[in-house]
């Protein structure tokens, strides 16, 4: 039986240099909601440090994202279920930054969608589809010269656009182009199928070539990824391969694991968001992808609070913990809850 301690609430904020600079450029808009981009993001070395993060939109009233310094910041603790006995934890806010993934306001994100077989009952009214199109017309609200392509694995084999890949590891459905071309960006999302194997991180890493040779100056460029599996079927190339690359070219991998992480494993993937400077979200059924997808167009389009925080002492591997997060901008408070379990 697991003994369930309450912790203690702890408002650390830690100010050095960077973060007084963040003090003048906090937001000023009424905050209306607080939202978690993703999941909780647990640092490599946590056993050792207690180090997470938490991507955090806060959003005004009309949807707008807001810029938040340390001061606007507070993390309560509330519970950590664990097999030790009577331990006080804190959880202090170690820095608070604000990511922005577009260049002058300017995005190019390429969608690659898994067409295995098994989205086929994993997601069997093509919600994927909808969330995407939902994604796109978010872009296109906040600016005319966001540039998205839709790509897709396992699908088919063949090479029907003739750049020597085969289809099957990364098809070409809508070449990046202005998100005010629906019409060619729908269709391509229209003929997204459920047919093979999971070739995950090799396609990957010929995306990760393609956005590289199109890279465009005035830009920032980013690839989001939805999975329901494991990598299968890429041979030689693994996730590190796909990590490496994504540094080497600095383009930052969005990652969406569709599926019940009690069933499917979606640490390795959640490791490449993560490394390669992107963020993870875990969908756990199709209906949650319209809300992630939606998460994830603004964070891309807007940018997203990224609070670096810490747990003291480190609990022990496996508790759980429980917490919550508020953001006061505005003169209006709002909150949200996270948690994860120990590595
Ligand atoms: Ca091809």
């Amino acid at each position: 039986m697991k003994k369930l301690i309450i912790g203690v609430v702890v408002v650390g904020l830690f100010f050095t240099a960077c973060t007084k600079e963040e003090e003048t450029t906090g937001g000023t808009a009424p905050v209306e909601e607080l939202r978690l981009l993703g999941s909780v993001s647990i640092g490599p070395d946590f056993q050792n440090t207690g180090d997470f993060d938490l991507n955090l939109l806060a959003l005004d009233a009309n949807d707008n994202v807001i810029q938040l310094s340390g001061s606007q910041i507070s993390m309560i603790l509330d519970s950590v279920a664990t097999t030790t006995k009577d331990t006080t934890y804190q959880v202090i806010v170690r820095d608070v930054t604000f990511v922005q993934p577009s260049t002058g306001g300017k995005i190019k994100v390429g969608i690659l969608l898994d067409s295995s077989g098994s989205m086929d009952w994993n997601d069997p009214n093509y919600l994927r589809r909808d969330a995407s199109r939902d994604f796109i017309e978010l872009l296109l609200q906040n600016s005319a010269s966001h540039k998205v392509g839709i790509f897709d694995f396992a699908a088919r084999y063949g090479d029907v656009n003739g750049d020597s890949i085969d289809d099957y590891y990364l098809r070409v459905l809508q070449d990046f182009v202005y998100v005010t071309d629906t019409a060619g960006l729908f269709a391509a999302l229209d003929s997204v199928t459920a047919y093979g194997g999971t070739p995950l991180y090799l396609s990957l890493w010929y995306l990760l070539d393609h956005v590289h040779d199109n890279i465009e100056a005035g830009y920032g460029h980013a690839i989001l990824v939805l999975t329901d599996g494991e990598d299968n079927e890429s041979g030689d190339i693994t996730s590190d391969s796909v990590i490496t690359k994504a540094l080497n070219y600095q383009i930052p991998i969005y990652a969406i694991g569709l599926g019940d992480t009690s069933y499917i494993d979606f640490t390795e993937l959640q490791r490449v968001a993560s490394l390669t400077g992107g963020v993870y979200a875990n969908a756990a059924d199709a209906n949650a992808l319209t809300q992630i997808f939606n998460s994830m167009g603004l964070g891309l389009s807007q940018g997203y609070n990224r609070i670096a925080a810490r747990i003291t002492p480190v609990p022990p591997s496996g508790s759980r913990i429980w917490g919550r997060v508020r953001a006061t901008s505005g003169g209006k408070t709002a909150e949200t809850g996270w948690s994860f379990t120990a590595p």
